[in-house]
């Protein structure tokens, strides 16, 4: 059988002092890293980004946190990458992760259940919305205009 990859977003969260490492584990794990930058989320984008949470007791700090510093955005490309990339991250809360996934990165580098360090979509239709939202339409083509002229003869 054939398995088409599959995309999800992948985030590094502000303050990460282990951006080098989860990059290592992301190569590790075999992850192909088809887009990646540093972004600054606005207010108004960590707000979007994260509406699913907006009823949420915790929605103002997790927004306060998303945009104190720099992100860097990834689309990580495999063989059942949504689910592949959620278990390398492990659960949501560190004190969790080190009982179940110790190997994890939330395990390994979350400071705490809002400062966990990386993001994952949580399925499919999240991860094609949520990659439209930070990289916008990446089946573009975008014009090279610095080609030289076709030969036309
Ligand atoms: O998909 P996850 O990031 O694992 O978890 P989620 O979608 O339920 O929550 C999104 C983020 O919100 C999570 O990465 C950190 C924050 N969060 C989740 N649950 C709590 C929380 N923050 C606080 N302070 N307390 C929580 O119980």
């Amino acid at each position: 059988f054939f398995f088409p990859p599959e995309d999800t977003l992948a985030v590094i969260k502000p303050d990460t002092q282990h951006k080098e490492e989860i990059l290592e584990e992301i190569q590790a794990q075999g992850f192909t890293i088809s887009q990646l930058k540093d972004t600054i989320l606005s207010r108004e984008m960590a707000e979007e980004f994260y509406k699913e949470h907006r009823e949420k007791p915790f929605f103002s700090q997790l927004v306060d946190y998303m945009c104190r510093g720099p992100c860097t955005m990834l689309v990580l490309t495999k063989e059942n990458a949504v689910q592949e990339w959620r278990a390398a991250m492990g659960p949501t809360d560190p004190d969790q992760a080190r009982l179940t996934a110790p190997e994890s990165l939330r395990a390994r580098f979350a400071k705490d259940v809002l400062e966990n360090a990386v993001h994952g979509s949580s399925n499919t239709e999240h991860a094609d919305q949520k990659i439209k939202f930070i990289f916008g339409d990446i089946g573009e083509i975008i014009p090279d205009t610095a080609s030289p002229p076709l030969e036309t003869e």
